[in-house]
C-alpha cells in the first residue's frame, strides 16, 4: 500500500497522472531524462531528514557520521567520473552551481564573457535578467552564419572586453565545444575559463565529447540532463585554491543545509555513469540525434548548423510561416514534447521564437534506437508539414501511444 495514496490522495493522483504523461508521450526536451528507480528511491530516502551544514567530516551539526560517508562517496565517484581532483556536490541546481562559481572567482562588476542566450547560451551566463547579468558586467559571443561558434570572433571580443572570466558551454548548441580553443583565448586575456557542461556531461564522461579537463579552471554541471541523475548541480576543479573558494561560496555563501537525500541520489547516478554500459548509452544518444537531423534535413527542414555532434538538434522555421510556439503546440497535441527555442538570426520574440530544440537523451534511456528514431523523425516531419491539421495530430498521437507502450519507463510505481 502506498503511503502517499493513503495520506494524500490528491498529490498521489497527480503523481499517477504525471507518470502516465511521461509514459505515453515522447519526451524530447533536450534537458530532460528519466532517472533510474534506484536514483528516485535514494531521493525519497531518510537522508532528507538530516541537517548537515558544512562538508564531510567538517560539519556544524552532530549525527553526521553516516551522511559524511555518503557525501564523500558522491565526491569520490564524480571525481573518478570526470578525472578531476575536487568536487562540490552540494549545489541545489545548475544555476546555483554557476552562481557559486562566480561568487568564488569574481567581485561585483567584474567582467564576464558568455554565450548569448538567444544564440544557444544560458540565462546564468550573463543574461541581463539573471543575477549573473545584474551582479557582473556581462558581454556576449555568439555563432557565425554557419551556426557554429566563431572562435576567432570570440578571441576578438575577449581582447576588447578583457573579461575576468569566460564561460563556455550552452543550452541549445548542437555542435562539439572546443574547450582547448577556449582556454587558449582565456590565457591570451588572463581570464578564468569556466565550462558549464550541463547539457553534454553524460557524453563527456563516456568520451563521446571532448572533456573540459584539463582546459577549464572550473567546471559546473547539472546532474539530471544527459547524466540522468537527480535534479541538482555539481562544481569540479583540479585547483585546490579554487576548490576552497568554491566550497565557501556554496556554503555559507549562497546555500544552507545541503539536500543530503539528493546527494545520495547523485552518488547513485554517478555509480550508474561509471558502469561500462554508460558508454553504449551515450553513443546511442548521439546516433539517435543524428538520425533526427539526417531525416528532417532530407525532408527539407532547416537544421541549425546543418547537423549535430551531440544529443540535440535545433530546427529553424525562419523560412516558414509558422513559429516555434506553433510547432511546440502542434507536436505537443501529437504526444511529442519539445520546447520552442530561439535560433541564430531570430526575428520573433522569445515567447514565440522561430525554432524548436529536440533532444534524444530521454527516449534513448527508454531503450529506443535507430528504428524508433527513424519513425519519430518521420512523425515530427508529418506534424510540422500539417500545422493546424487536428486530424493529423490525433493520428500521430495514437501512433506515439502505440510506440511508447512498448518502451515502458517504470514497470512499478517509484513514488
Ligand atoms: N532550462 C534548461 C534547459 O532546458 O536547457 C537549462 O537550465
Amino acid at each position: 500500500m502506498s503511503f502517499l495514496k493513503q495520506n494524500d490522495p490528491e498529490i498521489y493522483k497527480l503523481c499517477e497522472e504525471e507518470l502516465q504523461r511521461q509514459s505515453y508521450n515522447l519526451e524530447m526536451i533536450a534537458s530532460e531524462n528519466f532517472a533510474s528507480p534506484a536514483v528516485i528511491e535514494a531521493m525519497g530516502s531518510v537522508f532528507t531528514n538530516k541537517y548537515a551544514e558544512g562538508y564531510p567530516y567538517k560539519r556544524y551539526y552532530g549525527g553526521c557520521e553516516v551522511v559524511d560517508k555518503m557525501e564523500q562517496i558522491a565526491i569520490d565517484r564524480v571525481c573518478k567520473l570526470f578525472g578531476c581532483k575536487y568536487a562540490n556536490v552540494q549545489p541545489n541546481s545548475g544555476s546555483q552551481a554557476n552562481q557559486g562559481v562566480y561568487q568564488a572567482l569574481l567581485q561585483p562588476y567584474d567582467k564576464i564573457l558568455g554565450m548569448d542566450l538567444s544564440q544557444g547560451g544560458h540565462l546564468t551566463h550573463g543574461a541581463k535578467v539573471s543575477s549573473s547579468g545584474k551582479t557582473y558586467q556581462s558581454f556576449f559571443y555568439g555563432v557565425g552564419s554557419d551556426g557554429r561558434i566563431d572562435y576567432d570572433r570570440v578571441r576578438d571580443i575577449a581582447k576588447i572586453v578583457q573579461p575576468k572570466l569566460i564561460v563556455c558551454g550552452a543550452s541549445a548548441y548542437p555542435r562539439e565545444i572546443d574547450f582547448k580553443k577556449f582556454r587558449e583565448i582565456a590565457d591570451k586575456v588572463g581570464a578564468y575559463l569556466f565550462a558549464d557542461v550541463a547539457h553534454i556531461a553524460g557524453l563527456v564522461v563516456a568520451n563521446e565529447h571532448q572533456s573540459p579537463f584539463p582546459h577549464a579552471h572550473v567546471v559546473s554541471s547539472t546532474t539530471h540532463k544527459t547524466l540522468r541523475g537527480p535534479r541538482g548541480g555539481i562544481i569540479l576543479t583540479n585547483d585546490e585554491e579554487i576548490s576552497k573558494k568554491i566550497n565557501s561560496a556554496i556554503f555559507p555563501g549562497i546555500q544552507g543545509g545541503p539536500l543530503e537525500n539528493i546527494i545520495a541520489a547523485k552518488a547513485v547516478g554517478f555509480y550508474e555513469n561509471l558502469k561500462p554500459e554508460w558508454k553504449t548509452y551515450a553513443k546511442q544518444v548521439k546516433i539517435n540525434a543524428k538520425i533526427l537531423s539526417d531525416i528532417l534535413s532530407k525532408k527539407g527542414f532547416d537544421i541549425v548548423s546543418g547537423g549535430t555532434d551531440n544529443h540535440l538538434i535545433l530546427i529553424s522555421f525562419l523560412n516558414k510561416e509558422f513559429s516555434g510556439k506553433d510547432a511546440e503546440n502542434a507536436l505537443g497535441f501529437s504526444g511529442i514534447t519539445v520546447n520552442k527555442n530561439t535560433v541564430p538570426g531570430e526575428n520573433r520574440s522569445p515567447f514565440v521564437t522561430s525554432g524548436v530544440r529536440v533532444g534524444s537523451a530521454a527516449l534513448t534511456s527508454r531503450g529506443m534506437k535507430d528504428a524508433e528514431f527513424t519513425f519519430i523523425a518521420e512523425k515530427i516531419a508529418e506534424v510540422l508539414n500539417n500545422i493546424g491539421n487536428e486530424k493529423v495530430y490525433e493520428k500521430v498521437k495514437k501512433e506515439v501511444y502505440e510506440l511508447s507502450s512498448k518502451f515502458i519507463i517504470y514497470d512499478r510505481p517509484t513514488y
